[in-house]
């Protein structure tokens, strides 16, 4: 075997060096090429190259097991609606004192302010007492609405009105009335009545008359007559209380 390898060899070689040569000049055949050398060893590994491009996002990766822990709680969510109003609550104990205020009657502005409210009342009074709307005598105001009622409707009309029935205590009080009296040219109920006992009257509250202007032989009702009327010249009569009269009052 090995001389038949060998054989082979050499043929072919002599093929191989022979070939070139066929058909050409001696001179370009000069010398058969040498056998090539065997290839050099591997070079050092070369430098690392630049970094390449940022890759995109993966996907989100799976689910984790069934009975993983919680995931940490979420951000508040944004602020709800406005709720209804509350209901009010207890009232609160009383505050401390203030300090002590000066006493109003050294106080120059609210004397100040009575003096002008005086001054505009006494003024207003005036101009009613001119136009005959009121009648003034001492503290007390007389007035009537000039209509005629009986006397339960004139007792309601005044104190309705902040007043009570006119009274006269004195005799100027008395002619206060009978100007109004006259005016109207209407009887008018005072506000006298005739007491538990029979023939004697006293006011609506009760307390004792001591001023009356009786005309004579009045009073003469004795139980059947347990109001009081002003006659057009002042004197006073005892009469039934369901005549309609002029409703005179007094403030
Ligand atoms: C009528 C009534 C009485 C009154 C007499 C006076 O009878 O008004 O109240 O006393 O007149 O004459
Ligand atoms: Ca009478």
């Amino acid at each position: 075997m090995r001389l038949l390898s060998q054989l082979l060899h050499v043929a072919v070689l002599v093929t191989v060096f022979s070939l070139p040569c066929l058909g050409q000049s001696v001179d370009k055949c000069a010398g058969a090429p040498g056998i090539p050398g065997t290839p050099g060893s591997h070079g050092l590994p070369g430098r690392d190259g630049r970094d390449g491009m940022k890759g995109n996002q993966g996907p989100p990766g799976p689910m984790g097991p069934p009975n993983g822990l919680p995931g940490a709680p979420g951000r508040d969510g944004p602020p709800g609606q406005v709720g209804p109003k509350g209901e009010p609550g207890e009232k609160g104990e009383m505050g401390l004192p203030g300090p002590e205020g000066r006493s109003a009657s050294l106080d120059p502005e609210v004397q100040e302010a009575l003096r002008s409210l005086n001054q505009r009342i006494f003024r207003l009074e005036g101009v009613l007492a001119l136009k005959g709307i009121i009648n003034k005598v001492g503290h007390k105001i007389f007035a009537t609405n000039a209509q005629q009622v009986n006397f339960e409707t004139t007792l309601q009309t005044c104190e309705k009105s902040g007043g009570s029935m006119a009274k006269p205590m004195n005799e100027e009080e008395n002619g206060a009335i009978l100007d109004i009296v006259k005016q109207n040219n209407q009887y008018a109920y005072l506000g006298i009545k005739e007491s538990p006992i029979p023939g004697e009257f006293e006011y609506l509250d009760g307390t004792a008359v001591n001023y009356t202007k009786w005309r004579r032989y009045e009073p003469n009702g004795k139980g059947a007559e347990n109001c009081v009327e002003m006659y057009t010249d002042g004197g006073w009569n005892d009469k039934k209380c369901n005549q309609y009269r002029l409703a005179v009052c007094e403030f």
